[in-house]
């Protein structure tokens, strides 16, 4: 194997349009008339497109399987079956309001790069698997990431099957019902060995688009906690109650909220504090609210700043105890990336001639826990406008094409030694 010319042949047989098609054919499932899309983990149109990818593996020559959080895994033989092999990927499931590229960008490039292998025939002694990891947003069932957890954190998968969304459904009754779809696509236990994971995602903010870069090289991904806050009340009559004698959520919930947003304001640039789902019961118009229910997402690349917003909204409950509760219900921690993938990462985009710059990551990613299982680290392209999770999120075609030639020079690296 001549890596050289391996390298020359791989990066030369990714195909922009291909890339470009499967992108928008994905984008099909869950797509939103305003050009988003709207495919929410374990609904619908996202099996269906799990379903769509498994096929289109497929047809590239790759063996198909999954696992019992409803992971996939794309697998390309390589000589030699027995050594751990070289994974990429991303998720498939998006937010409510989502772009075409969010996760989906990683999966395409990963299944572009398998295209360019069987095109190509570029020979790797490591199996190369393209992973399309279960329920990344979190925005249906929380936590994130879960898919990509319940893989580097087996014991986990129990709880996981258990969550419910908002309307009572679990994640366990989903797989369960969605089953006989992937009948055909053999079981695989939760933790296989993975020698190296790169995941290609859109950067989902401003700093590349604004630096005229092409490829970023991350170092790491913020910490991220995700709470949420109960504020009880007494249902009562809008009309026909006094002020003092009213027990309003609402009213109380507002004062939480404010001293959020305090707190956001009293924190240093780096801090992200975002209110992003309130929701007033019994929600009539002439009835004084009984129940608040609102999520707080905190974000910061130091542990101990976490540690001290969430003193802070303990305080802020805690003044309106006995009515106001906090949970915590997600945390992931601030991570960094394996020196040896970054190198490999920086390499390629200098070989290909990119530019390229050193970027920390706003957005969690799958990443974030294969970090914990192997060598990880992930491949930025620019977002015009710094725009995600917003249905007008955009890439130029020719940067999600540089960061899949990116990728396809990495894992080749990778997969030969
Ligand atoms: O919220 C996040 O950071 C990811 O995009 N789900
Ligand atoms: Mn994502
Ligand atoms: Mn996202
Ligand atoms: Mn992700």
């Amino acid at each position: 194997m001549n890596a050289v010319s391996d390298i020359a042949n791989i990066t030369g047989a990714v195909d922009e349009a291909r890339l470009g098609t499967l992108v928008g054919d994905l984008a099909a499932f869950g797509a939103r008339p305003d050009g988003g899309v709207d495919r929410q983990a374990l609904t619908p149109e996202d099996f269906k497109s799990r379903r769509f990818l498994v096929d289109l593996a497929r047809s590239y020559g790759a063996q198909a399987y999954r696992d019992s959080i409803g992971n996939l895994f794309f697998r390309r033989p390589g000589q030699d079956a027995d050594a751990a092999p070289v994974v990429t990927g991303s998720h498939a499931d998006s937010q409510p309001t989502g772009g075409r590229l969010d996760g989906a960008y990683g999966v395409c490039a990963g299944l572009e790069v398998l295209a360019a292998l069987a095109d190509s025939g570029v020979a790797h002694r490591r199996p190369i698997e393209v992973a399309v990891w279960t329920n990344e947003e979190g925005c249906r069932f929380a936590p994130g990431s879960m898919g990509a957890s319940a893989f580097t954190e087996p014991s986990l998968l129990d709880g996981f099957l258990a969550t419910a969304d908002t309307t009572g459904r679990t994640v366990g009754e989903e797989l369960a019902e969605a089953d006989p779809l992937f009948a055909d696509v053999p079981l695989r236990p939760l933790g296989t060995p993975v020698h190296a994971f790169v995941e290609t995602h859109i950067e989902q903010g401003p700093v590349m688009a604004d630096a005229g870069v092409t490829i970023g090289v991350v170092r790491g991904i913020q910490g991220t906690r995700w709470y949420e806050i109960t504020v009880d009340g007494i249902a009562a009559h809008a009309g026909s109650t006094p002020r003092a004698n009213r027990q309003d959520a609402l009213r109380a919930a507002t004062e939480i909220a404010t001293g959020v947003y305090a707190a956001f304001d009293a924190g240093d640039e780096r801090l992200r504090m975002t209110i992003g789902r309130l929701t007033v019961g019994p929600g009539s118009v002439n009835v004084v609210p009984e129940q608040v229910r609102m999520t707080v997402d905190v974000r910061h690349p130091e542990e101990a700043v976490l540690d001290a917003v969430e003193e802070r909204l303990r305080e802020l409950t805690a003044a309106h105890a006995g009515r106001a509760r906090l949970e915590r219900t997600m945390a992931m921690p601030p991570t960094g990336f394996d020196g040896r993938i970054r190198d490999t990462v920086r390499e390629a985009a200098r070989d290909l001639k990119l530019s390229a710059m050193e970027i920390d990551s706003g957005a969690f990613h799958d990443s974030l826990h294969l970090a914990r299982h192997c060598p990880t680290g992930m491949i930025f392209v620019p977002s015009v406008d710094g725009l995600s999770h917003n249905p007008a999120e955009h890439t130029a075609l020719s940067d999600l094409a540089a960061g899949t030639r990116v990728l396809a020079a990495s894992l080749i690296r990778l997969a030969q030694n």
